[in-house]
């Protein structure tokens, strides 16, 4: 036998390529160098830095799965579940900005846009000069984004549209925004929808109070007219697998993010565990603390191996939407149990800012409801295990 690594019991690093080690390394500096000081102040002032994508970009953070040509890094989806991991180890709000840029308005722009769209947008994305968002999520369509209501009414030029996207991350502070509305010249059919910041008729407020994810800023998309060439349509998608071919990019990225969170509270916890003493022994010495570390350890061991075996089936093409929402919903409902059992194994000091494992807790709230709720991620695999839908 060979010595057990408590931090990494199944030797992840050693199924890595030399490349995708790299980047993982590259990304964990990136996140404890330029994220970490940052974050206590951002998450208690509800504060987004727009520089961070700025930083990403130069460090090769953003649309690291695109090709060089527009702006990425040619690299495999183990690659950017690692980039998700290492950065969502400091803070889920922080993933959220780099994955909303990469798989939710970068891979659109790329699988579905026109060679000038992808001009137009691809490289300035990457470096981080423009910030991108996604509206799919409306106030009356959440779970069930089929439902949408935002029109695409066909002009001379090209086309109106009209209507509002609710809890939408970066918009506030966004430059593209990738839109989906219902096209009455397509039948009706979902079509995507390319906008830029100062377009008439185009705003973003910022929804303020939130209480989970405070450092990544969430807002409104209101459309209220807003006149668009026929340059700003995706060309190559139509219909509702549009908007869900990216969202399996950005769940699957989740299914590897969410370990970082559940990694950092579980390290904290042990630490915590050697260092507090109550009843003249270490909390760590109870056996009640380290059942719970243990818990912790495995469901976080068999939660990356399952992310690194779908990001090898994703490189391979060989991915089912199931396999990721399978992933999602239990590496998000793990992580979250993980944190809160962290925040109470920290006793009072578990609520304190500087302690960082309620903030985490507090987060993943949101992470286990965006992106497709734990439950309807639950429902996606019902129809799949019995062929019988139940969501309607
Ligand atoms: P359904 O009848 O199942 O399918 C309609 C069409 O879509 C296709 N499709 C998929 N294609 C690719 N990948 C997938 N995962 C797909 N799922 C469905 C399907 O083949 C069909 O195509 P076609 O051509 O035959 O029309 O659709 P439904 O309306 O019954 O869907 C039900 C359900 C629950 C599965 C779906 O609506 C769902 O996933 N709901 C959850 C909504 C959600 O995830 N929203 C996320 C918003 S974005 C976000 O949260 C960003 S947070 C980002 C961050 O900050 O990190
Ligand atoms: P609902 O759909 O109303 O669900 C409420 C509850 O009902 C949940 O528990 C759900 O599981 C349950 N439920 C729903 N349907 C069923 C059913 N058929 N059977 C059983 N139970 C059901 N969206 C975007 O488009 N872009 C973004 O960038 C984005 N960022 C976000 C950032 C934040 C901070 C948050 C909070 C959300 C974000 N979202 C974004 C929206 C997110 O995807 C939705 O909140 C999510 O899909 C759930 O929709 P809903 O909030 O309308 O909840």
């Amino acid at each position: 036998g060979i010595p057990f690594n408590w931090a990494d019991p199944f030797l992840l690093s050693d199924q890595l390529t030399e490349e995708e080690r790299m980047i993982s390394d590259a990304a964990r500096a990136f996140a404890s160098d330029r994220l970490l000081p940052r974050i206590e102040d951002a998450y208690l002032d509800e504060h987004t830095d727009p520089e961070i994508f700025r930083e990403m970009g130069e460090s090769g953070l953003l649309g690291v799965t695109l090709p060089e040509e527009y702006g990425g890094a040619g690299a495999s989806y183990v690659s950017y579940g690692l980039v998700s991991r290492e950065v969502e180890r400091i803070d889920s709000g922080y993933r959220s900005m780099m994955s909303v840029q990469s798989s939710l308005v970068m891979f659109p722009i790329y699988a579905y846009g026109s060679e000038a769209q992808k001009q137009k947008y691809l490289p300035k994305l990457s470096s981080g000069e423009y910030i991108g968002c996604f509206g799919l999520t409306e106030p009356d369509a959440g779970s069930d984004p089929g439902g949408m209501k935002t029109r695409a009414i066909k002009t001379d030029s090209g086309y109106r549209l009209v209507g509002s996207k609710m809890w939408i991350s970066n918009s506030p502070i966004a430059d593209v925004f990738v839109v989906w509305a219902k096209s009455e010249v397509h039948g009706g059919k979902v079509r995507g929808f390319v906008l830029e910041k100062g377009m008439k008729g185009l705003s973003a407020p910022k929804i303020a109070g939130k209480l989970s994810l405070r450092a990544s800023v969430t807002g409104e998309i209101v459309m209220n007219n807003v006149e668009v060439g026929e340059e700003a349509i995706l060309p190559n998608t139509e219909g509702m697998s549009g908007p869900f071919g990216c969202l399996n990019r950005a769940r699957y990225g989740i299914s590897w993010g969410v370990m970082g969170a559940a990694e950092d509270c579980f390290h904290r916890a042990r630490q915590y565990g050697l260092d507090r003493k109550q009843f003249d022994r270490p909390l760590a010495a109870t056996q009640l603390y380290q059942k719970k570390l243990a818990d912790m350890e495995t469901e976080i061991a068999l939660g990356l191996q399952a992310a690194l075996r779908v990001g090898r089936l994703f490189d391979e093409g060989r991915f089912a939407p199931e396999m990721v929402s399978l992933i999602k919903r239990n590496n998000c409902g793990k992580a979250l149990d993980i944190a809160r059992h962290a925040r109470d194994m920290h006793g009072g000091n578990g609520i304190q800012i500087g302690y960082h494992v309620m903030r985490h807790a507090q987060n993943l709230e949101t992470v286990n409801t965006y992106e497709g709720t734990h439950d309807v991620h639950a429902l996606i695999l019902g129809r799949a295990i019995t062929d019988l839908q139940a969501f309607a």
